[in-house]
């Protein structure tokens, strides 16, 4: 495999410039419905999360924001949670909703047929925007449960209609510099149809809503062997991709380490969002891990996904585009295939490892994280008090 030692200035400047976006509940026991596998020094509290959060920006300067979890991630002030975070170096980034943990939504939330529980649901988000405002956070993230087992179960465009009239009134508690971001996904909790199951239906919504509505695309939220790519192009083409949930999957909604499964997947979607300017801040495109740590440490994890998307983010800044242009023009099938496949093959790991040396971080996040002894102190400080999982 051909490696490259340094990054040519102009990949190195893109990359400096580009973040990545953690989850708090990354740092929180998870696991499946068979077992939650506890870790000794797991977060009890949503500061120790931030604690955690910022490691991973600490070892490798790139992941300078933490999304919350509300009601998880409950505090008396957030303010002060805000504050916390800014000493620790980093900042409280998108607010996500929760309307699937309630008993009162066990037949949906914001589509539900009756009108006192839609109330509550759309109360549930208008309190998550005071929870960004609270927090200096713009952006609201909205994933739903919602969806039905059975044919039958209930009109699927009666729910269409409640979600849109619910929607619109979140919408209208947004201020002109926040916005609102919709996550689909195509099964799960609900195994006949989800309301919110694909691009298309979210992206409706959000066009519905106006400019400041934009589709969320989890990496993980699709049928097996969908074209991600091309959902990325279209989304950005229309303007209207606001944010990433990346992992990565097997089956279903593995929420594993980014790349794990297929890093030339995370290369193509990447190369989609280098060719249309998007991974540069002013896009607007926001970034996130949504991965759960059943088995490995947490910390990390998070740290490896970090460097595999700026891996991934190298290799599609890497590919020849005046050649590739030149061997499309041509319809030279190969070659254009061949000049990706150069930049995807390439060993950027060398140029990295230079790139973040010369920025004061360590060569290896990951190596210099292990060998720091944060997890070691946090487990002899950490004890009494419940651990938070996923869902806490
Ligand atoms: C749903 O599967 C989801 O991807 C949404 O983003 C949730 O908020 C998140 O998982 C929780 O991990
Ligand atoms: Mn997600
Ligand atoms: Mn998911």
């Amino acid at each position: 495999m051909p490696q490259l030692t340094a990054l040519p200035d102009p990949i190195a400047r893109d990359l400096a410039d580009f973040s990545i976006e953690v989850p708090s509940w990354g740092y929180g026991n998870s696991g499946t419905r068979f077992k939650v596998f506890t870790t000794p020094g797991t977060p009890r509290d949503p500061y120790e999360k931030i604690a955690d959060a910022a490691q991973t920006h600490a070892f490798t300067g790139s992941a300078p924001r933490v999304s919350l979890h509300y009601p998880w991630d409950r505090v008396e002030d957030f303010g002060t949670l805000a504050d916390y975070a800014r000493e620790q170096g980093v900042e409280i980034g998108m607010i996500n909703s929760n309307t699937f943990q309630d008993d009162t939504y066990k037949f949906g939330s914001l589509t539900h047929g009756d009108k006192a529980v839609r109330r509550q649901a759309i109360d549930h988000h208008l309190e998550c925007i005071d929870v960004m405002r609270a927090t200096g956070s713009k952006e609201l993230k909205i994933w739903l449960a919602d969806g039905t087992n059975y044919a039958g179960q209930d009109s699927i465009r009666e729910r269409q209609d409640r979600l849109a009239e619910s929607l619109s009134e979140v919408y209208g508690g947004l201020a002109d510099d926040e916005r609102l971001v919709l996550e689909y996904k195509f099964f799960e909790p609900a195994f006949y149809h989800t309301d919110v199951p694909d691009w298309g239906t979210s992206l409706l919504h959000c066009l519905a809503l106006g400019e400041k509505a934009m589709v969320v695309l989890d990496t993980g939220h699709h049928a097996p062997g969908t074209n991600i790519e091309f959902i990325v192009a279209q989304l950005l083409r229309q303007q209207r991709l606001g944010a990433f949930d990346f992992n990565s999957r097997n089956y279903a909604d593995d929420d594993l380490i980014v790349g794990a499964a297929d890093p030339f997947q995370l290369v193509r979607i990447l190369f989609e969002i280098v060719q249309q300017d998007a991974h540069r801040p002013e896009s607007g495109v926001n970034f996130m891990l949504d991965q759960c740590h059943n088995l490995e440490s947490k910390i990390q994890g998070q740290i490896r996904s970090v460097m595999n998307v700026q891996e991934a983010l190298a290799k599609a800044l890497l590919v020849d585009r005046e050649a590739l242009a030149d061997a499309q023009r041509r319809n030279d099938v190969l070659e254009a295939n061949g000049i990706l496949m150069d930049a995807f093959w390439t060993d950027v790991r060398p140029a990295l490892a230079t790139f973040r040396e010369e920025r004061g971080l360590p060569a290896d996040p990951f190596a210099a994280f292990r060998a720091s002894g944060y997890e070691e102190k946090v487990a002899a400080e950490r004890v009494g008090g419940d651990q938070m999982g996923w869902g806490a």
